[in-house]
């Protein structure tokens, strides 16, 4: 877990923008001596975050260092909850897995757990999420909202529109929705949504909500089974960018239509969903487990399920499966 005294200092140099710090300041907030704080400073340092140090002034942080550390997310970080408490991993099988242990031992709404590298990141119906060193994003976010269990896959669908609205502020690019988790620009998948639930008798516990991003893979960085489908943020925009800059992004967006949907109900939501979906008004096939759907796309329902006409003009309701643009 992040260090307590280092969050403080970082919470501080975020808020003071372009602002030196002077050490006798920093031990004042930190309650620490103004040694201790000397020596949190080369910590950071180590980590990559460069300090410019100017005499009677004190300190400023003037670059961030390239990882996806709790330290570097908090610099710059403005959320309330999403964010303020995270646990980072050089390496783990998926990051679903410690929050759901992380969710049953209590922690608090908002708790991220994010790593450099999953060794079984997972997808949907147990299938592979690639998920390579330093490259992405891959997070899980733990939700507690007061809600019964029917409305849990609605929160995919907030999730959906928060990383659509973070992608495009931070890289102009403007990516679709394909119902119900999948982001995509230019046709390709860039981000895949996983939200899981623990529940007791009709009441939910926890979501957790599994994000991946593909940020800075080149194209053939991608396996094989994938090239032809999936896509990064680098690949598209032709630069690399900041990963931590980009989870704040998500952290902020999601904050806000979480607290909308709490709020207001999941009609606002849905507005914006349709907004950047990808397959509504469209001919397509829905993959279910028990068979093809064939029919037209209209939109999705309070419940966030996916109304289908077919040809005979009936209409069907598709809980999950896997969409294509029947072209
Ligand atoms: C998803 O499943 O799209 C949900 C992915 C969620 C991943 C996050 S990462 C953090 C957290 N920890 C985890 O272990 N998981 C979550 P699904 O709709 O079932 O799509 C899976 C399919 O996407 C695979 O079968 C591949 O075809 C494709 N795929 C795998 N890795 C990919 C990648 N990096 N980029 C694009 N497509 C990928």
């Amino acid at each position: 877990m992040q260090s307590e005294i280092r969050k403080r200092l970082i919470e501080a140099f975020t808020n003071a923008g372009d602002e030196y710090l002077s050490g006798q300041f920093l031990a004042e907030i930190a309650g620490c001596s103004r040694t201790a704080i000397w020596k949190h400073i080369e910590e950071l340092r180590k980590e990559g975050f460069v300090f410019e140090a100017v005499k009677k002034k004190g300190y400023k942080i003037i670059q961030a260092p390239e990882n996806v550390t709790a330290d570097e997310i908090s610099f710059g970080l403005k959320t309330d909850f999403i964010g303020r408490a995270i646990h980072y991993e050089e390496e783990v099988d998926s990051t679903q897995k410690i929050a759901h242990r992380l969710a049953t031992e209590g922690a608090v709404e908002g708790t991220v757990i994010v790593a450099e590298e999953q060794l079984s990141g997972r997808g949907r119906l147990d299938r592979k999420w690639h998920s390579p060193k330093y490259s992405g994003i891959w997070m899980s976010i733990i939700l507690r909202p007061n809600l019964p269990m029917q409305k849990a896959p609605q929160l995919t669908l907030v999730t959906a529109v928060a990383v659509v609205q973070a992608i495009e502020e931070v890289t102009g690019l403007l990516p679709q929705i394909k119902w119900p988790n999948d982001i995509l620009i230019s046709g390709k998948k860039v981000t895949g949504i996983l939200t899981e639930m623990q529940a007791d008798a009709d009441r939910i516990n926890a979501i957790i909500v599994g994000i991946g991003i593909n940020v800075n893979q080149k194209q053939d960085d991608f396996p094989e089974e994938i090239q032809q489908i999936a896509t990064s943020l680098a690949a598209e925009s032709g630069q690399n960018m900041s990963r931590a800059r980009l989870m704040q992004a998500v952290f902020a967006r999601l904050e806000r239509l979480y607290q909308t949907y709490l709020k207001e109900g999941f009609f606002p939501i849905k507005l914006l969903w349709e907004s950047y979906a990808l397959s509504i008004g469209k001919e397509i096939i829905a993959r279910t487990v028990t068979g093809d759907i064939y029919g037209k796309a209209l939109g999705i329902t309070e419940d966030g399920v996916l109304n289908i006409q077919q040809a005979n003009g009936e209409i069907v309701q598709v809980y999950s499966a896997d969409i294509f643009i029947n072209e």
